[in-house]
């Protein structure tokens, strides 16, 4: 698998400061935007000792037959992993390989995607997985079709999010065209277990919701969160939800990303990422920069994830410093 460690000119912009005519060092920052390069839909994560980094390759829907991954020690230098997942390795996927989610389970890294941006129950696609030994991939189909081929409540098969409960069970949220449903998975995901009453695909869409669903676990809560508006414009955005149980109900509580008229315009579709080492929360999510209007021009940035001592989320300042290094001193899991 082909690497190619990265450091941009905003990382090292950040590593300096000038003051009175002296340059200080200063903590390495990891500048905005992360990664070189149009992409978007970034989902992080800490495996084995290192940051990781899944986007979709932020180009035209035909263009799209492959993810590339990224990974750090301290989310200021990066190391590309090209063509972690490519359609070579999965006959059913030919275009539109989107927004990735991955979980570690038993000794194998499962990445579930979203392939061909299927219109309705007769095109072949939708959400698939496949899974590697190693989380930078190669990549191989799971189960030679797609998890979920059919629209249920409206929900376009596309933008899961896969996640373990508190209680141990997996669970994967998804879904396009303003639908959200979650489903219980079955401990191989091979398929999936019903819930008590009968049904196997529950809709949880709050108010707003457009795409890319995350669930962030956290003391004890579900802090359900999407992005809204349409992702081609400026006004995409990231809002919130609280409930206490992984089926809802959620109601919204408000936005926590979007554009900053001096630094980026639709922000949206993001993932959180907890650091073992700092224990800070970031929020890692794409953007348009100023002066770009072509829809697939994106890039993942990062910056800090506050919340109040209500356990609310404050909302994001985008920047275009990112964040000081956070090394994990190799062995995070
Ligand atoms: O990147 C392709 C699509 O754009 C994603 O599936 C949506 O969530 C939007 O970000």
């Amino acid at each position: 698998m082909p690497r190619l460690a990265i450091r941009t000119a905003a990382h090292l912009a950040a590593c300096l400061l000038v003051l009175g005519g002296v340059a200080h060092a200063q903590t390495p920052h990891s500048g905005n935007p992360i990664l070189p390069g149009w992409y978007a839909d970034p989902e992080a994560h800490v495996f084995d000792g290192q940051y990781w980094i899944y986007p979709t390759y932020s180009a035209p829907y035909n263009e799209q037959t492959f993810m590339d991954v990224f990974s750090s020690p301290d989310l200021v230098t990066w190391t590309k992993h090209s063509h972690a997942l490519d359609t070579a390795n999965v006959k059913w996927a030919h275009r539109a390989v989107w927004a990735p989610s991955v979980i570690e389970k038993d000794g194998w890294y499962y990445i579930f995607f979203g392939a061909n941006d299927i219109q309705n129950d007769t095109q072949a696609g939708g959400i698939g997985i496949a899974r590697s030994r190693n989380p930078g991939g190669p990549f191989v189909d799971y189960l030679g079709k797609p998890l979920i081929d059919k629209f249920h409540n409206g929900a376009q098969p596309i933008d899961p999010y896969v996640f373990k409960d508190y209680d141990g069970a997996y669970y994967i949220t998804y879904g396009g065209w303003k639908h959200c449903n979650i489903a219980k998975l079955k401990d191989d995901f091979t398929g999936f277990v019903p819930f008590a009453d009968g049904t196997t695909f529950k809709e949880i869409t709050p108010d707003g919701y457009v795409e890319g669903s995350f669930m962030l676990l956290k003391d004890h809560k579900y802090y359900f969160m999407w992005s809204e508006g349409g992702w081609g414009g400026p006004n995409y955005a990231v809002a919130y939800a609280i409930g206490t149980s992984p089926i809802g109900p959620f109601k919204r509580i408000g936005k926590i990303l979007q554009q900053d008229s001096t630094v980026a315009t639709g922000a949206g579709h993001h993932s959180v990422l907890y650091s073992p080492a700092s224990h800070k929360y970031y929020i890692v999510y794409h953007r348009r920069p100023l002066g770009e209007h072509d829809p697939n021009h994106r890039v993942v940035s990062i910056d800090e994830l506050h919340f109040d001592t209500n356990g609310l989320i404050e909302p994001v300042k985008i920047t275009f410093e990112g964040v000081a290094a956070d090394p994990l001193r190799g062995g995070s899991k």
